[in-house]
């Protein structure tokens, strides 16, 4: 760059950090009504949340304006989730003003990492699916696409987890307890969603027959809308999140009666409906209240879609091709009904013609195969709720299965696979099969994961509709999982091959060849460790364990599930702990087991493992004879924010579910990306992670999925053989039934024993134990070649540019969406 224009930047920058620096001590006095000298760090950050927020909206304008004024197709993701995490720096990274924000915060003497300490962590979501919302939305804006997310404002996100005695135990998590500077209420925007009461036949104007829902109770769904920060602050996109309000019609029959109490009451109650997540990872609850608010926020949204496109045309024929929606999961699937009540209902459209815009319109994304995940609510409850959805279900049904080729060649068995009723027991609405015939297109998340939804769950509907199934496999973003977590390495990556690589992550590929120099591997080291060192200060202020930073991270991070075998990993610990007290003179390579997640509440399973976990390291971390080579650290509370501290500093990342039950996961990209090594089973997007780092790259072991379902079908599985010719394994179950982790109680893990040995082991862990053990034994030996190691995880970072997040949205627009990009008009900004 010329000298001339450098300088010129160098000025532009230190007016917009004098710039800054005025807005934030105006924003301090004016909005949070503190004086300087009074602020808490709090304040700090509401200051200059609300400071950055102002140099967004002119571009949010136009954004929404150019939207608008272009009558564009817009794409607008459903869910129920949104994982969020803070805000504040990805705000600044995507506005492109970190350097200025930090220097206006030094020339008033605070420092920006205090200031972005002080943001709660937004976690209105459980895991996976939630994070991915919270992924694409990111993508959507950084690829100028008119995205929406719609969702829940709840009022309590995801509960906190502390360790009490080593147990789980669950706290209300208040983020918006001092207030949300990031979101605009808009009290205007405000939507009736009607529950019970009942349907009337009537017949209309022209003497057709026709429905309405009558006597129904009725909440209001009020919007608050977050502006999306696309990087380089080109297109401001808006998650629009609802909370329940209260109706003010009062119900005179109470008055009659003088119980003016109980009708305000009531409307309070109603209010809960948006008052907390519920805190189920690939589980479902079957409690009225989730499935009021699934079709709260679907019903809102909806009638917000039809606003807007109500603003330009006059019929419904052009829907389709303004609208996508987009199904996370089924949570929303109810919507495929309330899209039809609406349009036969409410503006009198055909049947037929609305089915045909319906379909045009939906697509839905499966995220598990698992069984009890699977969406199926009573017939009753949805009688009683929404009986006019009930009734328009049926409808929905009876057309379907006439037409389907099961009707035609009298395959009974088929059609009660199809019917969107399961008749077995009480009988019950399948949300899965209702997503899948309202859409044009359905996806799995990863290639393996769409292939066995086309041979298991969705295997019939799969030969009535050979095209409707897709595979988009998931993807992170770059910005906040690369960019703003790692500044070492994303510095290091910036320093050769410039910035690209943030909107294009592809770009990483031209740093495959620095694998073999040796100048880049030490400032890749450099890099993870000044990672390291940092998650090591934050696990001993957490948790007072002191690791070793030279020993091998070896980081299992998730929500604690059966199928995601923890279970498995603590075994093989108990068994390295073995080795290394049987071995004492050997030189052991120092290996540091790190774990975080939490575990539903109502999943005692989960929550015995996160204790048994506890109990081991209570017992090895104090233990003199292994020398500080093995510690296990429990993280308690992991979130978006501590994932943050903890993906750039991982060297082995553990994918080890039993193949053909994780869909995809996402941690593993996340992992692989910073330069972290996966031990993994060839499950989810494991597989495509190995084809892009390569087999070399990465330590893979155990059944294959069809290997597994076999093995399961076979029925000659015998845990209690597989553990009696593994004495490794024997010694470390023997280990925990007498109680060496638990003195004070020796059967507490009893229920633990029991699943593995008489449960039959569903989920494998003793048939994978020995494999995982080799496979580990090669990791903690590459570990020891320095440079090895280094060389193949710089070819993981390298070899990550598909997992974008970029990358999967751009899939779903051109392939799914039909919604393409538009760079925002300029408008006359002050
Ligand atoms: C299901 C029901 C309620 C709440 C969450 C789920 C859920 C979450 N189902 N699947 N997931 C995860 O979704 C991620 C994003 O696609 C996947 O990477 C992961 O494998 C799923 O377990």
């Amino acid at each position: 760059m010329d000298a001339r224009y450098r300088t010129r930047d160098i000025e532009r920058r230190s007016l917009d950090v004098d710039a800054l620096k005025r807005s934030f001590l105006e924003w301090l006095v004016y909005s949070v009504g503190k004086d300087a000298r009074a602020a808490t760090r709090r304040d700090w950050f509401h200051t200059v949340a609300l400071a950055v927020r102002d140099r967004v909206v002119d571009r949010w304008m136009d954004t929404t304006r150019t939207y608008y004024t272009h009558d564009v197709k817009r794409v607008y993701y459903l869910s129920l989730e949104f994982l969020i995490g803070r805000l504040l720096t990805n705000s600044l990274a995507n506005l492109g003003i970190i350097d200025e924000c930090r220097q206006a915060l030094d020339r008033i003497g605070l420092s920006l990492d205090e200031v972005v300490d002080a943001e709660p962590d937004a976690a209105l979501g459980n895991g996976g699916l939630g994070r991915l919302a919270a992924c694409f939305l990111d993508s959507m804006a950084s690829r100028n696409l008119p995205g929406y997310g719609y969702g829940i404002r709840y009022e309590f996100g995801l509960f906190e987890q502390r360790f009490e005695h080593g147990w789980q135990v669950e706290y209300p998590e208040q983020w918006l307890q001092f207030g949300n500077p990031w979101e605009f209420a808009r009290p205007e925007v405000l939507y009736p969603v009607q529950f019970y009461g009942r349907v009337e036949e009537f017949r209309d104007s022209v003497g057709e027959r026709a429905y309405r829902w009558v006597d129904s109770e009725r909440v209001l769904a009020m919007a608050y809308d977050t502006p999306v920060v696309g990087f380089g602050g080109k297109t401001i996109n808006t998650l629009r999140l609802w909370a329940a309000r209260a109706t003010r019609d009062f119900n005179f029959g109470h008055f009659n009666e003088g119980a003016y109490m109980k009708a305000v009451e009531q409307k309070i109650l109603s209010e809960n409906l948006s008052r907390v997540l519920y805190p189920n990872d690939a589980t479902e609850t079957g409690k009225e209240l989730r499935f009021k608010q699934e079709y709260f926020f679907t019903s809102a949204s909806l009638q917000d879609i039809l606003r807007r496109y109500l603003q330009h045309h006059s019929d419904f024929d052009q829907l389709p091709n303004k609208a996508a929606i987009q199904l996370n999961d089924t949570h929303p699937a109810i919507g495929i009904a309330e899209m039809m009540r609406l349009l036969v209902d409410q503006h009198a459209v055909k049947w037929d013609k609305a089915w045909e815009i319906t379909q045009g319109c939906f697509s839905y994304t499966n995220h598990t195969l698992l069984p009890e995940a699977l969406e199926a609510w009573p017939v009753r409850l949805l009688e009683r709720v929404l009986p006019r959805h009930m009734q328009i279900i049926y409808e929905i049904n009876a057309k379907f299965l006439n037409r389907s080729s099961a009707r035609a060649a009298h395959d009974n068995a088929r059609l009660s696979h199809l019917s969107l009723i399961d008749e077995r027991g009480d009988r019950r609405v399948r949300m899965g099969n209702l997503a899948f015939i309202g859409s044009h297109k359905v996806n799995g998340v990863s290639a393996l994961h769409t292939e066995l939804m086309k041979q298991t769950v969705f295997a019939d509907f799969h030969a009535e509709f050979p095209d409707r199934i897709v595979n988009k496999t998931n993807g992170i973003t770059p910005r906040r999982w690369l960019h703003q977590a790692n500044r070492p390495l994303s510095d290091l990556i910036t320093s050769r091959i410039g910035e690209g690589w943030i909107h294009d992550l592809s770009a990483l590929d031209a740093l495959k060849p620095k694998a073999d120099d040796v100048v880049f591997r030490e400032e890749f080291r450099r890099a993870k460790r000044k990672n390291k060192k940092r998650l090591a200060a934050y696990l001993a202020r957490q948790t007072g364990v002191e690791i070793n930073v030279d020993s091998l991270f070896d980081v299992q991070v998730k929500r604690i599930h059966e199928y995601k075998r923890q279970l498995m990993n603590i075994l093989q610990t108990i068994a390295l702990y073995n080795d290394m007290r049987d071995s004492p003179t050997v030189t052991w390579t120092p290996v540091t087991k790190i774990f975080a997640g939490k575990a539903a509440p109502a999943y005692h399973m989960a929550k015995l493992i996160i204790k048994l976990i506890n109990d081991v390291g209570k017992v090895v971390n104090h233990d003199p004879s292994v020398h500080d080579n093995l510690k296990v650290v429990f993280l308690p509370n992991y979130n978006v924010t501590a994932a943050e501290i903890i993906m750039p500093a991982a060297d082995l990342s553990e994918q080890i579910s039993t193949a053909g039950m994780e869909a995809s996961g996402t941690g593993n990209m996340k992992l692989a990306l910073n330069g972290a090594l996966t031990i993994g089973t060839l499950d989810g997007a494991n597989v495509e992670i190995k084809d892009a780092v390569g087999d070399d790259n990465i330590f893979i072991f155990g059944l294959t999925a069809e290997e597994a379902n076999s093995l399961r079908q076979g029925g000659a599985y015998n845990p209690r053989d597989v553990i009696g010719a593994n004495p490794a394994l024997k010694r470390a179950l023997d280990m925990i039934s007498t109680g060496v982790f638990s003195p004070d109680d020796p059967s507490r893990y009893h229920p633990i024993l029991q699943s593995l040995i008489d449960g039959g082991d569903h989920f494998l862990v003793t048939a994978d134990f020995e494999d995982y053990c080799t496979a580990h034994d090669d990791a903690v030996a590459l570990y020891r070649d320095t440079e090895e190691w280094t060389r193949k995880a710089i070819l993981n970072t390298t070899s990550m540019g598909w997992f974008s997040s970029d990358r999967t949205v751009g899939e779903y627009a051109d392939e799914i969406w039909g919604v393409k990009p538009i760079i925002p008009d300029e408008g006359d900004h002050r």
